[in-house]
């Protein structure tokens, strides 16, 4: 981003996972220190006195940012930030920044793909192909699902809705959505709440953040009223989902199917879904190509960079925008 400042001096913590890209840029720039986790008894005294912020690829609890007394700013990798206490860091005058808008593309590309794998059964029909059982036993069976007639409702018509809106408009598909507040300036049909919403299409696509005022939001209401041709595609957060109750409907045609690339408690997947031949699912892939994970890399640095030379990051979220730079 810059190359006129020297932050040699200042000490950025990367706790856990790491993004090559970033790491090499962080490694060149800063003074990086790299834990095996964020876990405040890893913080020695001489870290305590140091460290300025940290580059998170992973969650950031209240209590690992309060070992820390010269913390200034948490840069979050990935666009939800679920995983990080910003309401304590926005208490404490910590800035927390996420990725927004880099990766919106990319997630909508794969929700699409997602959805169509659910619904023409691509993944299933490849592995037929695989198995020789093309040859022996002739062509795939035609999929008693399809995405023409169909309708569909997206939970969370944010910057990633609004891309997988548009996809599904070229797609041919009607739009509806649900949001706490109506989205001022589009026409697609809005739903006060996500049991109407669901009442009201046939395809129901979650692309709403993790948190508390989504947990288990689609339960088995949402899904009953989703209906026997209902489809569920989740590319938001698992901890959305009631997923015992997915399971349930998946099992006894509550709904049809189901496209999942998130799971409450990743990388674990329940067994009852993984049991299941309607499910489609995939290991939380939705930005991961390169190309997309270099440029939330690239946007994790430039947040940091741009709050030690300007003392303002470039995409702060809500819950800290209040706050200020000390000098
Ligand atoms: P965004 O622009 O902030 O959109 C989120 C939308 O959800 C907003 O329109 C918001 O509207 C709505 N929403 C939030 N809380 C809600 C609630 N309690 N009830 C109903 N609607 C609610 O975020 P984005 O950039 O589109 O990203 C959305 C989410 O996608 C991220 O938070 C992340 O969890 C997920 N994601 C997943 C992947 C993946 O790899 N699978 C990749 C990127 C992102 P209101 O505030 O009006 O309710
Ligand atoms: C990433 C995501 O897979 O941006 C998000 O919210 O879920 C994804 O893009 C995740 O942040 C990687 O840890």
């Amino acid at each position: 981003m810059t190359d006129t400042h020297d932050f040699s001096q200042i000490t950025i913590l990367v706790p856990g996972k790491l993004s090559d890209h970033a790491g090499k840029r962080i490694d060149k720039t800063f003074d990086m220190v790299l834990l095996e986790s964020a876990d405040p008894a890893k913080i020695t005294p001489d870290l305590a006195a140091k460290a300025r912020g940290i580059a998170a690829f992973d969650g950031i609890g209240a209590a690992f940012m309060d070992a820390l007394p010269k913390l200034e700013i948490v840069a979050s990798f990935g666009v939800g930030y679920d995983s990080v206490d910003a309401a304590h860091a926005g208490k404490r005058g910590v800035m927390v920044t996420n990725t927004p808008d880099v990766l919106t593309e990319e997630v909508a590309d794969t929700a699409l793909g997602l959805l169509i794998n659910t619904v023409r059964e691509l993944p299933r029909a490849e592995n037929y192909l695989r198995e020789g059982r093309w040859q022996k036993e002739g062509p795939y069976r035609l999929t008693p699902a399809t995405l023409r007639g169909r309708k569909a409702g997206i939970f969370g018509m944010g910057r990633i809705g609004m891309a997988i809106a548009r996809r599904l408009e070229a797609f041919g598909l009607p739009v509806a959505y649900h949001n706490r507040r109506q989205v001022e300036g589009i026409a697609y049909e809005y739903h006060k709440t996500l049991v109407s919403l669901a009442g009201a299409v046939d395809t129901l696509i979650s692309v709403a953040p993790g948190g508390a005022s989504t947990l288990k939001a689609v339960n088995a209401e949402v899904l009953s009223a989703l209906g026997p041709k209902g489809v569920f595609v989740n590319i938001g957060r698992g901890s959305t989902v009631d997923e015992d109750a997915l399971a349930v409907s998946l099992r006894n045609g509550t709904i049809l199917a189901a496209g999942l690339d998130v799971f409450a408690d990743e990388p674990k997947v329940p067994k009852a879904l993984l049991d299941l031949p309607n499910a489609s699912l995939l290991p939380h892939v939705g930005s991961a190509s390169v190309h997309t994970r270099n440029a939330m890399a690239d946007l994790v640095v430039d947040n940091l960079e741009s709050w030690f030379s300007k003392g303002e990051p470039l995409t702060a979220v809500p819950e800290t925008a209040h706050v200020k730079a000390k000098n």
